[in-house]
């Protein structure tokens, strides 16, 4: 009994394809397939560049901890938000973007319609139980023309994605361990957020969310 409901799962989980909007998309187990890869990759980039908490500009902290790769990461403080090729906490160039993050990244995108998905930053958020990320739109980036790809590993969360004002409605969608969720085009300036990370415990992860956003940002 128990061994057929995971051959099921199993054959389930590569490729479910969920379409959120025009040109939007949830890729169901895709990062499954590279995990291992994925996981190593990680530890590396995260080995030389940790995961710390941020200010916004407004003077609060940022529930998540954060941490890139790339040619440019995020900084954030009193000053504001912005793309910088380094790291302020080391003031030493941000780490390279892994080879296993790249090849990811632009099999999502492609799969989501988007070709030629050329990534030069990416950003790693952990979630502890209890952290979120309110609505926002992801426009720091120069150009809008190519998508953004995040990936979520360990906890689940519920993503939040709304309109192009913040006052518009949501979709709330569950994501798992291994989804990606790709949008551009029509839809690449949607507000979108994560609702607060309920207790829990991932085998591999532990008492966390990560998410892994690549994007072309200069
Ligand atoms: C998520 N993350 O965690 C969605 N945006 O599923 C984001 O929207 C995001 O993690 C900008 C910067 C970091 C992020
Ligand atoms: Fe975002």
């Amino acid at each position: 009994m128990s061994l057929d409901l995971f051959a099921e799962q199993d054959l389930q989980q590569p490729a479910r394809v969920e379409r959120i909007g025009d040109q939007a998309y949830v890729l169901r187990g895709f990062a499954l397939p590279a995990l291992t890869q994925l996981l190593a990759a990680l530890d590396g980039v995260l080995r030389q560049s940790p995961l710390r908490q941020m200010q916004t500009p407004g003077g609060f902290t940022m529930s998540a901890r954060l941490s890139s790769c790339g040619d440019l990461g995020w900084a954030s403080d009193r000053d504001g938000y912005r793309y910088s090729p380094v790291d302020p906490l080391s003031a030493q160039p941000w780490p390279a973007l892994p080879a296993a993050f790249l090849t990811l990244a632009r099999t999502a995108a492609e799969a989501a319609g988007f070709n030629g998905f050329v990534p030069d930053a990416c950003l790693i958020n952990s979630y502890a139980p209890g952290a979120k990320m309110s609505l926002h739109q992801d426009k720091n980036e120069r150009s809008f023309t190519a998508p953004i790809v995040s990936i979520s590993l360990g906890l689940p969360a519920t993503f939040q994605f709304g309109g192009f004002q913040r006052s518009a409605p949501t979709q709330r969608i569950s994501l798992f361990h291994g989804d990606i969720v790709v949008w551009g085009g029509v839809d690449r300036l949607r507000y979108h957020g994560v609702l607060p990370i309920k207790p829990g415990h991932h085998s591999l992860l532990g008492e966390q969310r990560i998410n892994i956003t690549l994007r072309q940002a200069g």
